[in-house]
């Protein structure tokens, strides 16, 4: 199917109705509705659908490098890129890129890497598989940069479950600050990293009564974000105020990282994003 600007897309669709939109560009997933029609992620009205831009809202895929812990541009290049299509049914769609030349310059690493979507009735799984197909370890840091779509950021909180974690403050250099309860409420510029974070956090919007379950496996780390006013209204790629309408929960190899891929390995993280009844 072809989206905005003539970007390719894949849509996929479960039984139960529920379905997602998944870009060739970056695999980036920009939809993803339940069974009721309702979209729970939060996409840009200004987002440009065009690489080398990366697509505003959705799933950004951060890979080989998760924001600016290391020495490529800000979370890396795959969402930038190109994917190609390796299988898919209605359900499910399995996304392939490997580095050019010119990528691999900056990076000088041969890998594979695969993204694969699943849409279930209640449920949007994500895995990320990469294969070093190079001859030398190869480092990487990563996240799924998923922008769960609220009613007002006011109106929603995430909840991590547990009391008391510390996190890495990136409004301070990553200064090691504490929650004082359990849950995040986003009252200003919040950009944190959880190392070694809980493997379920809940997105809770009160005013839509709606929670959604984020589970992560093989991901130690989660980032917790909302940019605010002033450097939301900052971005081109970012509508005047929609700041207000998602907070960003994010399974990471953040901090805890770089893993160091041996050549010929393979390592695989996956998010489980569930819809509570
Ligand atoms: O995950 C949080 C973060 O790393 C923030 O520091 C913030 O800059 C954000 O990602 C968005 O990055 P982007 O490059 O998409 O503007």
């Amino acid at each position: 199917v072809e989206g905005p600007e003539g970007q390719q897309k894949v849509v996929l669709t479960s039984s139960s109705g529920a379905s997602a939109e998944v870009f060739l560009h970056g695999a980036h997933v920009t939809s993803w509705k339940s069974n009721k029609g309702e979209e729970l992620l939060f996409m840009s009205n200004k987002a440009i659908y065009a690489p080398p831009k990366a697509i505003r809202g959705g799933i950004p895929i951060c890979f080989p490098q998760f924001g600016v812990l290391g020495p490529l541009g800000q979370h890396g290049f795959a969402r930038n890129s190109m994917f190609e299509i390796v299988e898919g049914s209605g359900e499910s769609v399995t996304l392939s890129f490997r580095p050019s030349a010119e990528q691999q310059k900056q990076f000088p690493h041969q890998f594979h890497l695969l993204i694969t979507v699943q849409i279930g009735s209640d449920r949007l799984t994500q895995t990320l598989q990469v294969q070093n197909e190079g001859s030398e370890p190869m480092p990487f840091t990563t996240a799924f940069h998923t922008y769960f779509l609220v009613s007002d950021v006011d109106n929603a909180h995430a909840d991590l479950g547990t009391s008391g974690l510390t996190y890495q403050d990136n409004t301070k250099g990553r200064a090691e600050s504490k929650l004082s309860g359990s849950s995040v409420k986003f009252q200003q510029e919040f950009d944190a990293i959880f190392v070694g974070a809980p493997d379920t956090i809940k997105v809770v919007d009160e005013k839509a009564g709606r929670t959604i379950s984020v589970r992560k496996e093989g991901l130690p780390d989660a980032v917790l974000w909302n940019p605010w006013a002033d450097k939301a209204n900052g971005m081109a790629d970012m509508g005047h105020d929609q700041y207000r309408n998602f907070l960003c929960v994010e399974p990471a190899v953040a901090a805890s990282g770089p893993i160091q891929l041996e050549s010929g390995k393979s390592w695989s993280g996956t998010q489980i994003l569930s819809l509570d009844s």
